[in-house]
């Protein structure tokens, strides 16, 4: 049986595609939307169309397992020209999503009805692509240049109510009603003439104004800095107003092309489905009875309690937040009730919202208060007996079967674990500050902890709006243990004769957001410090004493200026030059390509034994982690998809070259010309 069949109406045909999970465009749903066509036009008894999707979504796009492959049946271009070249009017019936070659299908329709819950959009950069059917020219012509630029560009969907706003969506039509909303609509349209997008005007705005493209690109400069699919995005839409539609195609089609064959797409699509699979528990049946969780308790109410509880209050799940003291109590909700009311500021939230997050926080100082909690997760100072006496606590306290997570970054797991007698309900949820903003999770796995507990655990990362990775129980997990090799480089290098400033450069330059210093200024340099002044044991003691603390002090590494632009600072480098000469290194020049291998084949390193350890599932959830809690460039896929396309026998050569150690299973990778990633 197809996955596309055809409903005939009396005058109108009905094309349905059936294609679970999300109606991806793959050559059978194309296949079957070509013949659909082809009966619709062959039919004169036909006299309108309505395509639609069975299941949660329109098209969400090309199916993107086909990408890389030969390709397979009808091209999608083609298959939807011949459609709008039709005297019949078609009309696309949207619920879901409706993205990519999904939302050019819908383009190439005659007209687009949209339940109000559905979304468009076109993120094929979001996969280092641009549309490739013919979306960077129609949309242009629909909605114009200035309103095509952020969903060609940016990638993100807009709602029906915006897209009917800009001309995108015909009518919104009945949440509950739209296929015979969407039949009624095209009866309507039964004689009139075609409205072709192709043939739409409305791209003459970039030509009357042709500066929107430059300060498009300006005004998110940051956030597409490395990529490449963004500016051909920006070149393709100009194009719609600046050539003939058939040019502007053909220029479409060098982009993508162009795009579709670099790193920067393999590397993303790589990351689309890494994302997807890390939420996965290799031998688990998906379908194991999940612990509900109604009610989630937190202790601690500082940054990171706060920012914790935020994130189960903005799913609607409720929170009891506990601390010891009335002011810290107060403190920390009023804390997070300002970050609701600055996002409310920002446009982001209602005050609907606020109140109604704020409404299902109960802030306590009893621990009794958390008996009835489903999960409690704590947040109290970094000290093993104090975790240890928490969690001693709280077993005693919460009700049986309830999972008991500590947010500990580095502690083991194990140990806490040992405290309590549910050692299968206690696990590791290790956030990242600012909690209520870092995508990343560590779901910390201990040698005890029940499937079942770790699989609602990973459900529940997804229900928050996390991107959870699953990690062994070791020092630092797999993000800080990934860190800290680079760090241990970064400072190595300093004492070499290094500049600092170009440590940081070659990191920034890679495509990470900040170098190591810049890190360390930013983070405090402070932080762990012992705080005695005449105490100068190591160099981060020399500049704690100079009064050198980090960016929030205006100097650390750097000087910073009003505008807190990072300024080398030559009392630092005299003083790196001290302490290089005490630890009696050769002093020289290292080269950029050197600073970057040192600081990131070692990261590899680490990242392979990580796997060899069964410290983490798979090597992508490696990748997801660093991309998602330590900026590594999402366009280079992640640090072992990045190292394979550098070649690990190449990686193995630079560590060998630095002196660098190399762990067993990278070695026989390269030997054996293997990848990490497939
Ligand atoms: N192709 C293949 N599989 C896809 C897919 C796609 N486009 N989209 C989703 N899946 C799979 C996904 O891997 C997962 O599989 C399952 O569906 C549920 O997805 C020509 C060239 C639609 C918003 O970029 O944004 O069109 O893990 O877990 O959270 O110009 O999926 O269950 O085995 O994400 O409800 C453009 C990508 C392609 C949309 C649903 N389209 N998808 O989110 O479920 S390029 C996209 C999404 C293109 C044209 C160009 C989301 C979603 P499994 P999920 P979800």
């Amino acid at each position: 049986m197809s996955v596309v069949t055809t409903n005939k109406l009396q005058n109108i045909l009905e094309i349905i595609s059936d294609s679970p999970p999300v109606n991806a465009l793959g050559a059978a749903v194309r296949q079957g939307l070509v013949d659909g066509i082809e009966q619709a036009l062959s039919d004169d008894e036909i006299e309108a169309v309505v395509i639609r999707c069975e299941g949660r979504t329109f098209f969400a796009g090309a199916d993107i397992t086909e990408f890389g492959k030969p390709p397979v049946g009808p091209n999608l271009g083609e298959a939807i020209d011949r459609m709008e070249a039709s005297e019949k009017p078609v009309v696309a019936a949207i619920h879901g999503t409706a993205l990519g070659g999904g939302c050019e299908v819908a383009l190439a329709c005659h007209y687009r009805v949209a339940v109000p819950s559905a979304k468009l959009g076109l993120p094929e950069v979001k996969l280092g692509l641009i549309p490739g059917a013919a979306g960077t020219q129609r949309l242009p012509r629909v909605v114009g240049a200035e309103a095509a630029l952020p969903m060609v560009v940016i990638g993100n969907p807009i709602s029906a109510k915006k897209a009917a706003a800009i001309g995108l969506v015909d009518k919104v039509v009945g949440e509950d009603s739209l296929a015979d909303d969407a039949i009624a609509f095209a009866r309507a349209q039964i004689g009139k003439p075609v409205p072709r997008s192709s043939a739409g005007n409305a791209n003459q705005d970039g030509v009357k104004n042709p500066a929107i493209f430059d300060e498009f690109r300006a005004k998110n400069g940051r956030k597409l800095r490395g990529f490449d699919a963004p500016n051909a995005g920006i070149e393709a839409v100009k194009a719609a107003g600046e050539m003939s539609y058939e040019d502007g195609v053909a220029k479409e089609r060098e982009l993508f092309m162009k795009l579709m064959s670099g790193t920067q797409s393999a590397a993303m699509r790589h990351y689309f489905f890494a994302e997807r699979a890390a939420n996965k528990v290799d031998g688990v049946d998906p379908k194991i009875d999940l612990i509900p969780i109604k009610k989630v308790g937190v202790i601690g109410a500082g940054t990171m309690g706060g920012g914790i509880s935020m994130n189960f209050l903005s799913a609607g799940i409720p929170v009891t937040i506990l601390e010891m003291k009335q002011d810290a109590l107060d403190r920390g909700v009023a804390t997070i009730r300002k970050n609701y009311e600055n996002t409310a500021k920002r446009g982001r939230m209602t005050a609907e919202q606020v109140e109604g997050a704020m409404g299902i926080l109960t802030p306590s100082l009893h621990y009794d208060d958390l008996a009835d909690c489903d999960l409690v997760i704590e947040a109290v100072f970094e000290n093993m007996d104090v975790k240890k006496d928490v969690f001693g606590k709280l077993d005693e306290i919460v009700k049986p079967g309830a999972i008991l997570a500590s947010n500990t970054s580095y502690l083991n797991v194990d140990e806490i674990a040992a405290a309590t007698k549910r050692p299968e309900y206690v696990l590791g949820m290790h956030f990242f500050s600012p909690a209520n903003i870092m995508k990343l999770l560590e779901v910390v796995r201990g040698e005890k902890t029940a499937d079942n507990v770790l699989v609602t655990a990973m459900k529940l990362s997804k229900k928050i709006g996390k991107v959870a990775a699953v990690s062994g129980v070791c020092d630092g997990f797999i993000g800080n243990r990934m860190l800290s090799p680079r760090q241990q480089q970064a400072n190595a290098m300093l004492m070499e004769g290094a500049n600092y400033w170009e440590v940081d450069d070659v990191l920034l330059d890679f495509g990470f957001p900040m170098g190591p210093f810049q890190m360390s200024d930013l983070a405090g340099i402070d932080i762990g410090w012992h705080r005695d002044e005449t105490r100068i044991e190591t160099m981060r003691d020399a500049l704690c004493a100079k009064g050198r603390w980090g960016q929030k002090v205006g100097k650390g590494f750097y000087d910073y200026d009003e505008s807190r632009q990072r300024v080398p600072s030559d009392e630092v480098k005299e003083l790196i030059a001290e302490w290089g000469a005490k630890e009696g290194k050769e002093q020289r020049d290292i080269s950029a390509d050197e600073m970057r291998e040192r600081m990131l084949y070692p990261m590899v390193n680490e990242g392979a034994m990580i796997l060899e350890e069964g410290m983490a599932q798979r090597a992508s959830d490696i990748d997801v982690v660093w991309i998602n809690g330590y900026g590594w460039p999402l366009f280079t896929g992640g640090p072992m998809f990045w190292a394979d396309t550098v070649g690990l026998d190449k990686v193995v050569a630079g560590l060998e070259k630095h002196g660098l150690p190399v762990c067993d299973l990278l070695r026989s990778k390269a030997a054996a010309g293997e990848k990490f990633n497939g």
